[in-house]
C-alpha cells in the first residue's frame, strides 16, 4: 500500500536518466588534487558539498543513469524499473511471508539482544537513551543476513537497476524502538557516501526489507520522489569523527530549509507503509527522513546497500579521513572480521 501526500505541483516530465553517461571515472580526474584541509578541490567535483559558504544553485542535476540493468534478467517487471527511474523508488509489498519472515524477524531479535554487541562501535544507540538505535555489518554479523544480502530477490532487483553484480556497501539494522526510537533528518545517502566515504557516482541502492508493519504511526520512511535526479549541495564542512554523532542525528550534510521547501513544493512527499516482508528499494540520492516513534511498536527494518564495483569507495571528497569500515565496506572484505 502506498499512501500519497498530496504534491502542490504534480511531476509531469521525467526525462529518461538511463540515456545519460555511466562512467564512474569522470568524476574521480584529478582525484589527488587537495586543499589545504586535506580535502579535494571542489571545481572537479560532479557533486560538491560541505560547503564553507551557500551555493548559488539549489541544485545541481544529476550525471550518472538511474536505471542501468534493463537488458539483464532479474525479478523486476520493466513497469517497476520505469518507476524507479521516474520516483527513485520502488515499494514491493509481501515480498516475504510466512515462516520466512518469522525467521528473518527472530533473527533480527536474537541479533538486537546479543550483549557481545553493546558498546562495540558498529552498535549505535538512541540519542537519548540506551536503546539500541542502528546495528551494522548484519550481513556479515548474521549468516542468515547474509544469505538474505544475496538473494536474488534482492540482490538481483539491484543487478538491474545499477547495471552489474552488486556488492554490500553498507548494512544495517534500523530498529527504531517503540516511544524511544528517533527520526532521521532529511538527506540523501550518497552525499554522506560521496562527502565522507569517497563513493565517486550515483550507482548505488538500498534494499530495505521492513521487519514490522510500517504505519502512520510509527515513524516511517518519507521519500521525496524525483529528488534523486537533483543533487543538493549541502552548507556546512565535515567536522572530525562526524560519524560518532550523525548517526544518532545527523546535523551536516543535510539541505536547507530553503531547499527543501523548494524540493517538496515541486516534487511532493511520499511515505510508502505496508505490512511486514514489504521491499522499499530506493536510489542512493533520493532525499528521505523519518519521524520519531511515538508508538509502542517498534519500527524495523534490515537494509542492504549495493554498490557497483567499479564504483569502489576511493578517498572521502569532502572528510579529512575515511570512515570506520562498518559504515563503507570494500567489494572483497570477509565476514570473519565481524565474527
Ligand atoms: O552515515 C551513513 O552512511 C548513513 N546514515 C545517516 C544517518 N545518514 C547518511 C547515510 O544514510
Ligand atoms: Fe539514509
Amino acid at each position: 500500500m502506498t499512501v500519497k501526500s498530496t504534491p502542490l505541483n504534480a511531476v509531469t516530465a521525467h526525462k529518461q536518466y538511463s540515456e545519460m553517461a555511466d562512467t564512474p571515472n569522470v568524476h574521480t580526474t584529478n582525484r589527488n588534487v587537495r586543499s589545504t584541509q586535506g580535502q579535494r578541490t571542489q571545481g572537479q567535483d560532479a557533486y560538491p558539498s560541505r560547503l564553507a559558504s551557500a551555493s548559488a544553485q539549489t541544485w545541481l542535476p544529476r550525471q550518472d543513469a538511474v536505471v542501468k540493468g534493463r537488458q539483464l534478467s532479474g525479478p523486476l517487471s520493466q513497469a517497476q524499473l520505469d518507476e524507479f527511474e521516474r520516483k527513485g523508488f520502488l515499494f514491493i509489498p509481501n515480498l516475504i511471508e510466512g515462516a520466512e519472515l518469522e525467521e528473518l524477524r527472530q533473527e533480527m531479535k536474537a541479533l538486537m539482544s546479543n550483549d557481545e554487541y553493546l558498546n562495540q562501535d558498529f552498535s549505535v544507540t538512541e540519542p537519548e537513551s540506551q536503546e539500541i538505535r542502528s546495528l551494522f555489518a548484519v550481513h556479515f554479523l548474521s549468516e542468515r543476513l547474509g544469505k538474505l544480502a544475496s538473494d536474488e530477490r534482492v540482490a538481483g532487483a539491484a543487478r538491474q537497476i545499477i547495471g552489474d553484480d552488486p556488492y554490500v556497501h553498507q548494512s544495517r539494522i534500523n530498529y527504531k524502538p517503540g516511544f524511544a526510537g528517533k527520526g532521521f533528518n532529511w538527506h540523501s545517502d550518497f552525499e554522506t557516501w560521496h562527502a565522507e566515504d569517497g563513493m565517486p557516482a550515483m550507482h548505488a541502492v538500498s534494499a530495505s526489507l521492513i521487519l514490522t508493519d510500517n504505519h502512520e504511526f510509527n515513524g516511517p520512511l518519507m521519500l521525496i520522489p524525483g529528488s534523486h535526479k537533483k543533487f543538493v549541495p549541502c552548507l556546512g564542512e565535515t567536522p572530525e569523527d562526524n560519524h560518532k554523532s550523525s548517526l544518532k542525528a545527523q546535523e551536516v550534510g543535510v539541505p536547507s530549509p530553503e531547499a527543501l521547501t523548494e524540493l517538496v513544493a515541486e516534487h511532493g512527499i511520499e511515505a510508502p507503509k505496508g505490512k511486514a516482508g514489504g521491499l522499499l528499494l530506493f536510489d542512493c540520492n533520493t532525499l528521505h527522513a523519518s519521524n520519531a516513534n511515538l508508538s509502542p511498536d517498534p519500527r524495523s527494518n534490515v537494509f542492504f546497500v549495493f554498490n557497483r564495483q567499479d564504483n569502489r569507495c576511493r578517498e572521502p571528497y569532502a572528510a579529512a579521513k575515511q570512515r570506520p569500515d562498518f559504515l563503507a565496506h570494500s567489494p572483497d572484505q570477509q565476514a570473519q572480521q565481524y565474527r
